[in-house]
């Protein structure tokens, strides 16, 4: 009897250590889903004593980051060794060839510690943002990592989010914020949008007028620019300076995102036209715009516009180490070239049909520009219109027609349709919401996106670089209502960009996003809690 007693006892004693030791305190959920998991029993406990270790040269700043993290959660001041292995106890950051992908990595996680491996320090960088979501606190208060086996890789080489401030303007602090949230997602490029109608954002030295006059405008509309005449009658305005350029494309840099600037012509730039009226095919004067829509006075097609564009596209280079520069070209009116005899005279000297192909006449220009400097071209779609430059890559936003046209044409395209990637629409009933542009784009339409259109055989199906979220910030003044267009939305568009299209399962994404939102509250974003029901 004492026998069977003290065995019971024993189980129980047993029982007793093992199984809070066993039990994870919540659920295993990871934003984009990962491309396999399996989950083992047990996990690692991070305490104090925990050695990040690293192995391999080219590491970058993630051992930094990782220690800051770490450093965060313990509040202690945790070592980080390059040497020897350690047999308990380690984070290990390991540069191993075997890994296929340079933004591929593996997590393989014990009670003994967690291994992180990957090709690149971009992918080690990954596995940190896996990490981060694989951590929980236990109900002493400790943090645990959950024994996991994890081999993950995007779908998609190009994962991007678009922010205007040509419309409303942000501080450099916000921008970064934007590219934290980007890395979050395991995206990989911030589309700068720096130049439009309503100001010019970036200083560029050799024309000083294009921010001290380009860069403000006199008062902006207020209401829906389709049905409202009243003006606020405050200035508004603001640009980044080439300083600050750098900054951001740096912090961009060491988050291993790339910085895709885009400086719109010829159409958009009435706010060029307000600082240098020569470059209009009309006399001017002109004044940075003041409500939103497409401008007629576009720039014209002299010589003096192609100089002055490559002295600026010169500055921009300089400063974008991205391979991508984008020049915009969409919604350019053709009434200034109709009317401009300059324009009419070019159309004609050069055998061209109409002022449609005079636009593509003006992209090939300055593709030519950017190819000679290394540089590859980006246009929105209406780049098809009047014949594509040789080598120009697609942005399709006027749904998925563009692209598939581009792609069927060999190039390569980026899919931004208005259908699945437009921001700056509605998520919810307009009567609940803020006013905002129009449409109506809700977290699951956004998730049920496939950028691969199904007319594309596997061989075109290949120009599809990836795609982006667009925010155009028209009815955006705040960079908290950024964050509320942006916002899950964003998180849905990654798991599209990331995931394999058949893991995709949107009652788990939202199950899933009801612990990711805990790294938004984190980082006091002001994310729409539609998902949520709360
Ligand atoms: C179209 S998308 C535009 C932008 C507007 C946006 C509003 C694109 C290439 N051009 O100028 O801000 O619609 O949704």
């Amino acid at each position: 009897m004492l026998k069977i007693l003290t065995i019971v006892l024993v189980i129980f004693v047993v029982m007793a250590c093992e199984s809070p030791q066993e039990e994870l305190p919540g659920p295993i959920h990871i934003v984009p889903i990962p491309l396999e998991m399996t989950v083992d029993k047990g996990y690692f406990q991070v305490g104090g004593n925990t050695v990040i270790h690293t192995v391999g040269a080219d590491l970058g700043p993630v051992p930094g980051y990782v220690k800051e993290y770490f450093d965060g959660l313990t509040g202690k001041d945790l070592t980080i060794q390059y040497g020897e292995s350690i047999s308990k106890g380690y984070i290990k950051l390991e540069l191993a060839g075997a890994v296929e992908g340079k933004e591929a990595y593996e997590i393989s996680s014990s009670r003994k510690g967690v291994s992180v491996k990957a090709s690149t320090a971009h992918g080690l960088f990954y596995g940190l943002q896996t990490i981060k979501q694989l951590v929980q606190q236990d109900s002493k208060g400790n943090y645990v990592i959950p024994a996991v086996m994890i081999k993950d890789a995007p779908r998609f080489g190009y994962r991007g989010m678009h922010l205007d401030v040509g419309r409303h303007f942000y501080p450099v602090d916000f921008i970064k914020k934007y590219i934290d949230l980007i890395a979050l997602h395991k995206m990989n490029t911030f589309h700068w949008h720096l130049t439009e109608d309503q100001g010019w954002r970036i200083e560029i030295k050799k024309y000083p007028k294009l921010t001290e006059i380009g860069a403000y405008r006199k008062e902006t509309v207020v209401g829906h620019a389709s049905n409202s005449k009243a003006y606020d009658g405050i200035p508004y305005g603001g640009f980044y300076t080439q300083q600050q350029v750098k900054e951001i494309v740096k912090y961009a840099g060491d988050r291993f995102i790339t910085v895709l600037p885009e400086i719109e012509m010829p159409g958009h730039s009435q706010a060029v036209l307000a600082a240098y009226p020569e470059f209009a095919c009309k006399p001017g004067p002109y004044e940075v715009a003041t409500t939103w829509g497409v401008m007629k006075d576009v720039l014209c097609p002299t010589e003096e516009t192609f100089s002055f564009l490559q002295d600026v596209l010169t500055e921009v280079m300089a400063l974008f180490p991205s391979e991508y520069i984008h020049i915009g070209a969409d919604e350019c009116p053709k009434d200034r070239w109709k009317e401009s005899q300059y324009a009419q005279d070019l159309v004609k000297r050069e055998g061209l049909k109409d002022e449609h192909e005079l636009q593509s006449y003006f992209v090939r220009r300055i593709e030519k520009f950017l190819n000679a400097n290394d540089r590859k071209l980006v246009g929105w779609d209406e780049i098809l219109e009047g014949g594509l430059s040789p080598n120009a890559t697609v942005m399709s936003w006027r749904g998925e027609k563009g692209g598939i046209e581009a792609a069927k044409q060999g190039h390569e395209v980026i899919m931004s349709p208005t259908t699945y990637c437009y921001f700056d629409y509605y998520q919810a009933d307009p009567e609940t919401e803020e006013l905002s542009i129009g449409g109506f784009l809700p977290v699951e339409k956004v998730y049920g996106y496939e950028p691969i259109p199904a007319e594309l055989d596997t061989d075109q199906a290949k120009y599809i670089l990836g795609g982006q979220g667009n925010v155009w910030t028209e009815y955006m003044k705040t960079s908290k209502r950024v964050e509320y267009m942006a916002l899950p939305r964003m998180s849905a568009l990654a798991e599209v960009l990331w995931s394999p299209g058949d893991k995709k399962d949107y009652n788990h994404f939202v199950e899933r996003m009801g612990s990711f939102r805990k790294h938004l509250d984190a980082m006091e974003v002001n994310y729409a809690r539609h998902i949520f029901q709360d």
